[in-house]
C-alpha cells in the first residue's frame, strides 16, 4: 500500500505536536513505519488519506463498538448541534444517561462525568482516599488506567511501548504494584500495608497488555482482600464497560466492586469519561461532600446525546450474542489458520475483545505477554495493514469487534492472516 500522503502529513504533524500525534501510542513506536492519517470512517471500515481502506479493529481503541457513524448516532448529534455544543450549566441530557449507566452497571447508584478515563480513574483514586483517609493504592503490573501521576507505574498501552513504562516525572510513592492474576502477592501486599491502602484498582478483563483474563478467584480474592482491609476496590472499566457484557465485567464475572470508572463506549466517540459507585461514597463527591473533582466540558450535550444513543442500541435484546458470534467465528479462524501452519500462538478474548500473541505458553499477565514474540508481532501487523487489515500498532493493546463487522470482514481478515502464516518459515 502506498501512504505518500500520510507520510508528509505526518512530517508536518511532527514539527508542531510531539511525535506528530495527539496520544503517543499512535506514533506506530510500537511496530515502526508510517502511521495512516485517516479522512474518514463509516462502519467496520476506515480510509486514510491516500484512500486505502482498511478494515478497523481498533475502533478508536473501542468506543466504536455500533461500528463508526452509525446513523442514528449521528442524526441525534446533527440535532443536539443545533442547540449549541457546550453550556456549563446542568441539562436534562446528563440526568438521562447517568440514569441508563446507573440502571446498566449493578455497582453503580450514582455517577458523576468526566471527560476521558484518565479523569475517571484519577477521581476514583482521590475518592477512595478522601473516602478512607489513606495514601496508598495497589494497581497491577501492565494495566493502564490513563495518565495520571499514581497510575503511572509499570502501566501498560502506549505507556509499554514508548519508553519507561515508569514515566519520567511521575511522583508515585504511594502505589504498590503486583503482578495480574497473583492474588496470592496481593494477600502479602495487604498484610503488609493494608491499613494504608485507600483502594485496589484493576481492569477486571486486561485490555493494555493485550487482552489478559482473569484468572479464576483472582477477582474474588481482590474483593475479599479489600473487604478485609476495609479499602475500597475499583473496577477499572473504561475498557470493558459494555463491551464485554451490557453491565461490564462486573456483570459477566458477577462481582460488586465500591467504585468503576468507565469510558469510550459511553460517549459514543466524543470525549466522555465517568466513575461511580455505591450511594455513600459518590455523595462524598463536591458539591455534596469535600472530595473536590470538577470539569468544565464534563456532561457535555453533544457527548451525552452520543452516549445515550449509543447506549440505547446497545440494550437491544441480541447485541452481545452477535457480538459474541462475529468474534468467535474471527478468532476460531485466526486460530486455525495458525495452528494449520504450526505457528506458535495464544489468542486471548472476551466477547469482543481479544489479542493475538506470538506465544508458546499461555499470557497470564505482563511478564509473559512482554516475553510474547514482538518481532513477529510487528511482522504481522504490517502484513495485515498492507493488505487493509488495521489493528492496534502495539501487542499490549487489545483489538475490538464492533456490530458492523460482516462475514466477508471475517472472511477477509482470516484469508490475510492466512497468506501471512503461509509465509512463516
Ligand atoms: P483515556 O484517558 O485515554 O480516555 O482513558 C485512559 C484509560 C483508562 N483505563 C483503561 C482501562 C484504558 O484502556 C484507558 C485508555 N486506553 C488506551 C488504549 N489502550 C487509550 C489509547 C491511547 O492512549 O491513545
Amino acid at each position: 500500500m502506498k501512504r505518500e500522503r500520510s507520510a508528509g502529513h505526518f512530517e508536518r504533524a511532527k514539527l508542531v505536536m510531539p511525535g506528530g500525534v495527539s496520544s503517543p501510542v499512535r506514533a506506530f513506536n510500537g511496530v515502526g513505519g508510517i502511521p495512516p492519517f485517516i479522512a474518514k470512517a463509516k462502519g467496520s471500515h476506515i480510509w486514510d488519506v491516500d484512500g486505502n481502506e482498511y478494515i478497523d479493529y481498533v475502533g478508536s481503541w473501542g468506543p466504536a463498538i455500533l461500528g463508526h457513524a452509525h446513523p442514528e448516532v449521528v442524526d441525534a448529534l446533527n440535532e443536539a448541534i443545533e442547540n449549541g455544543t457546550s453550556f456549563g450549566a446542568p441539562t436534562e441530557l446528563e440526568t438521562r444517561l447517568a440514569s441508563v449507566i446507573c440502571d446498566a452497571v449493578p455497582s453503580i447508584e450514582m455517577v458523576r462525568f468526566v471527560n476521558s478515563g484518565t479523569e475517571a480513574a484519577m477521581s476514583a483514586i482521590r475518592l477512595a482516599r478522601g473516602v478512607t483517609k489513606r495514601p496508598m493504592i495497589v494497581k497491577f503490573e501492565g494495566c493502564y488506567h490513563g495518565h495520571a501521576d499514581p497510575l503511572l507505574v509499570k502501566a501498560g498501552s502506549g505507556a509499554a511501548t514508548c519508553g519507561e513504562p515508569t514515566s519520567a516525572g511521575v511522583t508515585a510513592r504511594h502505589t504498590i504494584v503486583c503482578r495480574y492474576n497473583d492474588i496470592d502477592g496481593v494477600d502479602r501486599a495487604m498484610k503488609a500495608h493494608g491499613k494504608e491502602v485507600a483502594c485496589v484498582i484493576v481492569e477486571p478483563v486486561a485490555g493494555n497488555m493485550g487482552c489478559v483474563l482473569p484468572k479464576d478467584g483472582f477477582l474474588e480474592g481482590l474483593r475479599d482482600a479489600t473487604k478485609r482491609y476495609g479499602s475500597l476496590l475499583i473496577f477499572d472499566e473504561v475498557m470493558t464497560g459494555f463491551r464485554v457484557a451490557f453491565g461490564g465485567a462486573q456483570e459477566r464475572y458477577k462481582i460488586r466492586p465500591d467504585l468503576t470508572c468507565l469510558g469510550k463506549i459511553i460517549g459514543g466517540g466524543l470525549p466522555v469519561g465517568a466513575y461511580g459507585g455505591a450511594r455513600e461514597y459518590m455523595r462524598q463527591v463536591s458539591p455534596l461532600g469535600a472530595v473536590y473533582q470538577a470539569g468544565t466540558l464534563s456532561g457535555n450535550p453533544l457527548a451525552m446525546t452520543a452516549g445515550i444513543k449509543t447506549i440505547e442500541l446497545l440494550s437491544v435484546p441480541g447485541v452481545y450474542e452477535k457480538l459474541e458470534q462475529i468474534s468467535a467465528e474471527l478468532t476460531e479462524g485466526i486460530e486455525r489458520v495458525l495452528k494449520d501452519k504450526r505457528i506458535p500462538h495464544r489468542i486471548n478474548r472476551v466477547g469482543a475483545m481479544w489479542s493475538v500473541f506470538f506465544a508458546d505458553k499461555p499470557v497470564v499477565d505482563f511478564v509473559s505477554a512482554a516475553e510474547s514474540d514482538g518481532a513477529k508481532f510487528r511482522d504481522f501487523f504490517h502484513f495485515l495493514l498492507d493488505g487493509g487489515i488495521y489493528l492496534a500498532p502495539s501487542s499490549f493493546e487489545s483489538a475490538f469487534v464492533s456490530l458492523a463487522h460482516t462475514s466477508e470482514d471475517i472472511k477477509r481478515t482470516i484469508e490475510v492472516i492466512g497468506e501471512w502464516a503461509k509465509r512463516q518459515k
